[in-house]
């Protein structure tokens, strides 16, 4: 039996699509008649603190989001492996984001918007796409993805992950020991890092001063679409306002929705979003999940799994 448990989601949209996906496998909803014991995967978002009471024959934890974060910090989650949500189509939705905004601030439209706004006939131009170069920190599925779709528009790729990679055509950097280098000609910092206790702040002033100086006008840019808990957001609105970085574009915050009187809403050379980089999508979720559960119970072994010592 599945049990979902999702918050903030329209929960009987995902269970309609769950039954009819699952066709005889039970599926319920909390509210509904049935007996704990026998529910053997929970589909969970933000799962309040009674969420696995009772659920001593479960097998296995589905989480809806792509980040696991706040789920491996809920008090009673249980003992069992917790699947992640992995989707081209939330993948490719991450990678539209991302080639937005850095193709926006490559051609400097934080300043031609502020001009425009002033009437100031002001030329200049950026280097060409080969020129400038986009750091990606986190090189897995989604980083990977945004570097190849960056890759194609032809700019100057490096990434940074934990243990070290080679991707085709992109320079590849790994671990705290080689972060600096990976700062030192990077232009544009894309951040698609989990958020575990090694990765939480790692957005701040010291990290903003290493980034390369002097190949985009105005300095160099962020482009945050992973977790709030990787920035330093004072740190971003003095190094937005000190020219330390040239401009941003923020999808998540510390604190979200983002507060009223935050200084970010106002500044001109910074993007807001309200976390919409990527959205996990009912059609391919009850797909991938369907598909995972049929397997599992036909004895195959579940995949993407979240290393819980790792934190992702
Ligand atoms: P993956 O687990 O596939 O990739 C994570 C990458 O980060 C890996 O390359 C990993 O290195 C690297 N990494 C982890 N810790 C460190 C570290 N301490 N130092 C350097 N690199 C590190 O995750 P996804 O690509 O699927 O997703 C990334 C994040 O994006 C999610 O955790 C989630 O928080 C966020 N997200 C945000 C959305 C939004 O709408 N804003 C939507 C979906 C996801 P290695 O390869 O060596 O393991
Ligand atoms: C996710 C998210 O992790 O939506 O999937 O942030």
């Amino acid at each position: 039996m599945l049990l979902l448990h999702l918050t903030d989601v329209d929960e009987s949209r995902w269970g309609n699509a769950y039954a009819e996906a699952l066709g005889t496998y039970p599926v319920v909803r909390r509210g509904d008649d049935f007996n704990p014991a026998d529910i053997e995967y929970i589909f969970v978002w933000k799962p309040k603190a009674d969420a696995f009471d009772g659920l001593t024959g479960l097998k296995a934890v589905l989480s809806l989001g792509a980040g696991v974060d706040a789920l491996l910090k809920h008090p009673n989650l249980p003992d069992v492996p917790i699947v992640r949500f992995v989707d081209d189509q939330l993948s490719q939705q991450m990678t539209d984001y991302v080639v937005a905004h850095v193709t926006m601030h490559h051609r400097r439209f934080t300043r031609f918007a502020a001009d425009q706004k002033a009437r100031a006939w002001r030329q200049f131009y950026p280097p060409i796409s080969s020129e400038t170069s986009v750091g990606i920190m986190g090189l897995g599925v989604l980083g990977q993805d945004a570097a190849r779709r960056l890759r194609a528009l032809d700019f100057t790729v490096r990434g940074w992950s934990r243990s070290p990679k080679s991707i085709e055509g992109v320079e590849c950097f790994a671990g705290p020991g080689q972060f600096e280098a990976f700062l030192a000609e990077t232009d544009i910092l894309v951040d698609l890092l989990p958020l575990t206790p090694d990765t939480t702040g790692i957005l701040n002033m010291e990290t903003f001063r290493k980034l390369r100086r002097g190949r985009l006008e105005d300095g160099p840019v962020i482009i945050t679409a992973a977790r709030g808990g990787h920035q330093r957001e004072a740190d971003i609105v003095a190094a937005l306002q000190d020219g330390t970085l040239g401009a941003a574009s923020l999808d998540v915050f510390e604190v979200e929705p983002l507060p009223q009187d935050s200084p970010l809403w106002s500044l001109e050379n910074c993007f807001v979003t309200p976390h919409i980089a990527a959205i996990s999508n009912p059609r391919t979720g009850v797909r991938y999940f369907s598909k995972i559960i049929s397997d599992h119970r036909s004895g195959k072994p579940l995949v993407n799994v979240v290393d819980r010592d790792r934190g992702y």
